[in-house]
């Protein structure tokens, strides 16, 4: 059956109560997609399931809790689990955030059989060193595979060090550290060699890890690193082959269809703020309150969604609506597209602002 984005309740319901269907000899991943704040987690799992099920936009915080998005091919099944950038409770606390924040990624590396660290590699600040917290949960969790993926190496300035900050990322001890250098060295050209660099090979050396952690500012038992640009597409299939094979024999979670496990009207307010906070100043779209005030279907059968967007001043009302309504009409265009993208339908979409 083929996978489908449920648009009415009704039909979700039944979705969710349906028996998965087992093939011959199911197989199942769960892959926790963790890493810092915008580092390209929901891109990088869209691109995996090859479905726009998460929200994603340039600023901080667009996940706000966490979702499954699902891939099927033959008897396998990967789950991936997209979720908040990862916080400290207090940086939690000091900006406000819901408590899934800190639970969420918790939650899913919980689930998980392999827990994929996304690193944003073109980002100065944080690409020579592994997140101290993100070691602690690894460290925490060394009994469960993990993995590195280098993400936005399309933006990398000096593709050059690529090496080096994955030497730093990875403690630079991993066992097979030396066949990557020879591989890098050899292969990193360009974007499209890099994004067919598979990597390190298997290490189960978890000892002298703790120790050296502070020091090495890395990970050194990571079983691969993959190196890809989430937005270009680029090394998104061999990280999916190297999940596909690494599924383990046991039952599917979801049925087949199952391509999300968010309620649809999740998505679709998800994807409004997605689409606000492409053009609002930062701190507004969260500050805004989004209702679904009728979700519904056309006599021509053509489904029908009002939103109501309500603003708690009068400047917030200014900065949504734009000069002659213009930022708001081009919103509500973007916004039917990307519902169009998510539930592969075409909706009227009517969006009231209060
Ligand atoms: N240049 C470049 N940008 C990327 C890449 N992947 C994601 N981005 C951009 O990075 C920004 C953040 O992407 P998201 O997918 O929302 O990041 P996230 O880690 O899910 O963010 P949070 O949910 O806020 O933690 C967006 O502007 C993406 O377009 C990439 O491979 N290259
Ligand atoms: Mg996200």
């Amino acid at each position: 059956m083929h996978q489908t984005c449920i648009l009415l309740k009704k039909e979700f319901k039944i979705q969710k109560q349906l028996t998965p269907c087992q093939p011959v000899n199911p197989h199942l991943l769960k892959v926790s997609i963790l890493g810092e704040p915008n580092v390209g987690k929901s891109t990088l799992t869209n691109r995996l399931v090859k479905w726009k099920v998460c929200a994603v936009s340039k600023k901080v915080h667009t996940t706000r809790k966490k979702a499954a998005a699902i891939f099927v091919e033959d008897n396998k099944q990967i789950v991936f689990l997209d979720t908040p950038g990862f916080v400290t409770p207090e940086l939690s606390k000091k900006h406000n955030l819901e408590a899934t924040f800190v639970m969420d990624p918790v939650r899913s590396i919980n689930e998980a059989d392999i827990i994929a660290v996304v690193v944003d590699i073109s980002n100065k600040w944080t690409n020579n060193r592994m997140n101290e917290n993100i070691l602690e949960v690894l460290e925490d969790y060394r009994h469960k595979k993990s993995i590195l993926i280098l993400n936005k190496i399309d933006a990398m300035k000096s593709k050059g060090r690529l090496l080096s900050f994955t030497k730093m990322l990875t403690g630079g001890s991993v066992s097979g550290i030396e066949n990557l250098t020879q591989e890098v060295s050899q292969n990193v050209t360009s974007v499209e060699d890099m994004s067919h660099l598979e990597s390190l090979e298997e290490s189960d050396s978890c000892s002298a890890v703790t120790s050296n952690r502070r020091q090495k500012r890395g990970w050194p038992s990571f079983s691969k690193v993959f190196m890809v640009s989430a937005l270009k597409n680029d090394g998104i299939d061999e990280l999916r082959n190297y999940l596909l094979s690494a599924a383990l024999p046991g039952e599917w979670m979801y049925h087949s269809s199952t391509v999300t496990d968010q309620h649809p009207h999740d998505i679709a307010l998800t994807t409004l703020r997605e689409k606000l906070l492409e053009y609002l100043p930062e701190e507004i779209p969260y500050k805004l309150d989004l209702r679904i005030t009728k979700w519904g279907t056309l006599p021509t059968g053509s489904p029908e969604i009002s939103v109501k967007i309500i603003c708690s001043n009068s400047r917030y009302k200014r900065f949504v609506i734009g000069p002659g309504g213009r930022h708001i009409a081009n919103c509500v265009e973007k916004y039917r597209n990307a519902l169009k993208e998510a539930f592969k339908k075409d909706i009227l979409v009517h969006i009231a602002v209060e």
